[in-house]
């Protein structure tokens, strides 16, 4: 929305040019200094130690122009994906598909985002906990294709896989420590009882405690980047549980990324990096 001098406005939307801005501003950010380490070669393509930059929102389709700006300067990334649903949806399941702009929504932008070649090719992504309903078997196939292994929700409480250790183990041992990893948290992972203020919430989710202790185990990780998304602020309680959770899970990303150091870190633990690229 552009505001002009007189008061008025003039309301455009346009999807393509709202991906291609998130994408361009991503990389702007990308693209500048770290305050650490600037001068000393990092994992990026060209060799540079870059910036990780966190994102908070809103609609998850924004992970798809962000994993595009990140594909320019690292190549494909692995991911973890912390959410209720699967989000690697064929655009003809979920959604309809009705125009190619259509086609990249919230529930289908992993799709692309495999079609596109974002992703890391060697199975090494990861869904954590999953328990969307499903149009179909098939659901969990296409999943796999895109690259994914699925941690449900349930699993958790299931006898002899050790709870909240047995989760982060998993999900240490399918991402492991030397490639660069993007994170991203759809806030609908939480339980409604701890965030109930997002589009399509979920019963049978994991407590704010649970997920926290989850983030925390996971500082031996190379993360690059981080996200956080679908917190909708204006259904929130008067106790503004979700904004509440939101944060806190920012603050134990923002621990883990500070406790492991700068990405220059990454050369010196065994990550090589060298095909070419804009960064
Ligand atoms: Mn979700």
């Amino acid at each position: 929305m552009r505001l002009r001098t007189d008061g008025s406005f003039d309301l455009r939307y346009d999807n393509s040019f709202a991906l291609k801005q998130i994408e361009e501003g991503h990389y702007s950010i990308l693209s500048r200094a770290p305050t650490t380490d600037a001068d000393k070669p990092g994992p990026s393509k060209k060799g540079k130690t870059l910036p990780r930059v966190i994102t908070l929102g809103g609609d998850h389709t924004i992970t798809l122009p962000i994993l595009r700006s990140l594909n320019r300067a690292y190549g494909p990334v692995t991911v973890i994906h912390f959410d209720s649903h699967l989000d690697t949806w064929r655009p003809k399941v979920f959604g309809g598909s009705p125009s190619e702009v259509a086609s990249i929504n919230h529930g289908t932008y992993f799709w692309h985002a495999a079609q596109e070649g974002l992703l890391a090719g060697d199975n090494s992504s990861v869904h954590a906990g999953i328990r969307t309903t499903l149009s179909g078997p098939s659901d969990y196939e296409e999943d796999g294709y895109c690259g994914f292994e699925i941690i449900e929700a349930r699993e958790i409480d299931a006898a002899g896989k050790g709870g909240i250790d047995g989760i982060i183990r998993r999900i240490l041992d399918r991402v492991g420590n030397s490639r660069p990893v993007y994170l991203s948290v759809d806030i609908d992972t939480l339980d409604p009882a701890f965030a109930p203020a997002t589009g399509t919430p979920e019963t049978g989710g994991w407590s704010t405690r649970e997920l926290r202790a989850i983030l925390r185990g996971l500082e031996s990780i190379n993360l690059i980047g981080a996200d956080i998304v679908e917190v909708a602020p204006i259904f929130d309680t008067n106790a503004e549980h979700t904004t509440l959770a939101a944060a806190d899970a920012l603050y134990e990303i923002m621990s883990i990324m500070l406790k492991k150091g700068p990405l220059s870190n990454m050369l010196t633990e065994g990550h090589v990096n060298d095909s070419g690229g804009e960064l």
